[in-house]
Order: C-alpha cells, then sequence, then structure tokens
C-alpha cells in the first residue's frame, strides 16, 4: 500500500519510523512519503492560508498550494486514482470498519488541514483525481489533522497483511462481539498484594471462558452501554 501525507508539518510524522510500522515501511509494505505543503507554495513568505470569505475569525488554507501538491502525488502514483483523506471535524467518523476499508486501498492520501481548515474548493478538485473522504477522528477539537491522520495511518497500517507480527490477534479482532475486552493479567499470580482472580489459576478452560464473558458485559455496561444499544 502507497500513502502519501501533505501536511505544513512534516516532522510529525517523523515517528512513523520507530512505531510498529517503522519496519512495514522498510520492508516494503507500506510505502509512505511525507510532503511539505510549503514546497507548493511560490510567494516569498511561501503563504498557506488567508482570511476567510464572509468574516468571521481566524484564517483558512488556500486552494493555489493544495491543488499543486494533490497533482503532484497523484502523477507519483501513476494511472491508479488515489482515495484523498481529509481529517476534518466535520467528517464522518472513522470507526474500525472504516480501518478495514481504507487497507483494502492500493494508494491513500491524507491532506492535513491547520487553521479553520481548507477552502472547500479543494475537495471537489480532489474529487476529480480520485475519491474523497472527510473523516473525524471524534467529537473533540484538535489544532490540526495531522494526528488524526497519525492515528488513521496506524490503525490502517496494522491491518495490512505481514504488517502485525501476530495474524492471530487480528483474526480475534475480526470475530468482535461489540463488547469491551475482558481484563488481562500475567505472572506473578501476587503482586503488592493484588491477586489474579482464582478462575485463571484454575485450568478450567469453560469457566475461564465463562468469566471472560461476564466482565466483557460488566464492563460494556459500566464504561459503553451505547455498545450495549446497537
Ligand atoms: C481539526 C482537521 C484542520 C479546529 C476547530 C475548528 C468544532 C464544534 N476529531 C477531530 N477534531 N478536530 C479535528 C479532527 C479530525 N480528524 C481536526 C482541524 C483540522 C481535523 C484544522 N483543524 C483545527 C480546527 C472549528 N470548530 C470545529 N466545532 C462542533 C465543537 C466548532 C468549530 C475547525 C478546525
Amino acid at each position: 500500500m502507497r500513502i502519501d501525507v501533505v501536511t505544513i508539518f512534516p516532522a510529525f510524522f517523523d515517528v512513523l519510523e520507530v512505531s510498529l510500522l517503522g519496519k512495514a515501511r522498510a520492508t516494503g509494505l507500506l510505502d509512505v512519503h511525507v510532503h511539505d505543503l510549503r514546497d507548493f507554495a511560490h510567494d516569498r513568505h511561501r503563504s498557506v492560508d488567508d482570511t476567510p470569505y464572509g468574516g468571521g475569525a481566524g484564517m483558512v488554507m488556500k486552494p493555489e498550494p493544495w491543488g499543486e501538491a494533490l497533482d503532484a502525488v497523484a502523477a507519483a502514483a501513476g494511472a491508479a486514482r488515489p482515495t484523498f483523506v481529509f481529517p476534518s471535524p466535520a467528517g464522518e467518523r472513522f470507526v474500525q470498519r472504516t480501518a478495514r476499508e481504507f487497507a483494502d486501498l492500493p494508494h491513500l492520501v491524507f491532506g492535513c488541514g491547520r487553521y479553520e481548515g481548507i477552502d472547500e474548493r479543494v475537495f471537489s478538485y480532489a474529487a476529480t483525481l480520485g475519491d474523497v473522504r472527510l473523516v473525524s477522528l471524534g467529537d473533540y477539537v484538535l489544532n490540526g489533522g495531522e494526528v488524526a491522520a497519525m492515528a488513521m495511518i496506524e490503525a490502517v497500517g496494522r491491518l495490512v497483511p505481514g504488517v502485525v507480527g501476530n495474524p492471530e490477534s487480528l483474526v480475534e479482532e475480526s470475530h468482535e462481539d461489540g463488547l469491551l475486552e475482558y481484563p488481562s493479567y500475567t505472572k506473578p499470580a501476587t503482586w503488592r498484594g493484588y491477586d489474579v482472580p482464582e478462575v485463571l489459576l484454575s485450568g478450567h478452560h469453560g469457566r475461564v471462558a465463562e468469566w471472560r464473558h461476564e466482565q466483557q458485559v460488566a464492563r460494556t455496561r459500566e464504561r459503553r452501554p451505547d455498545l450495549l444499544a446497537e
């Protein structure tokens, strides 16, 4: 899978080298290219923002550098039409299903906005080059698209076959029952006065499975009742 990122803060993506995905990049499973939007701004100050038409607070990202940047990544990718992903507080929610969908695509381009966002015409233009998705990480306000793009790249990247070391853990995830996970323990059996639940030491696989499921339901009711409603 090829991933391009367009941003005014390329350094945000340096950590991709050290994370779980760093190895996948080294082996060529993930081909990630990060581009500085300012390289596509040609005025003396390499401006990427301007005041909003109609008034209002803050600045909006200018369309011209975005147009050039998107042309460049689309051309570099060749014939196939990429999927442009713009992290946005006004986007559809990014969920595990979205990650699975993106993991099946050959080419993702993440467009990271800053300020109050990107001139709306950029999304219309991108739609002439490929598919366009505006996607939100969640219902809270970030300062830009970079942190959201990073989370999405990690969620998508680990689903690409060969990227995650243990494919068994992915199989387990695909059998998700819509409940929170059960609690996990490892040695020692007693630590600072806290004991591992007796049932886990019992060797009764049936009782362990039953206990874990009860834990899942109880925690889901307590922490995420919205999941039980579905
Ligand atoms: C934020 C891309 C580009 C900040 C505020 C506003 C909210 C009401 N989950 C996410 N949160 N924020 C982003 C995101 C994702 N994905 C995100 C971005 C950009 C993604 C620039 N910014 C900063 C930014 C305007 N407010 C949005 N509104 C619903 C709370 C109030 C207005 C726009 C852009």
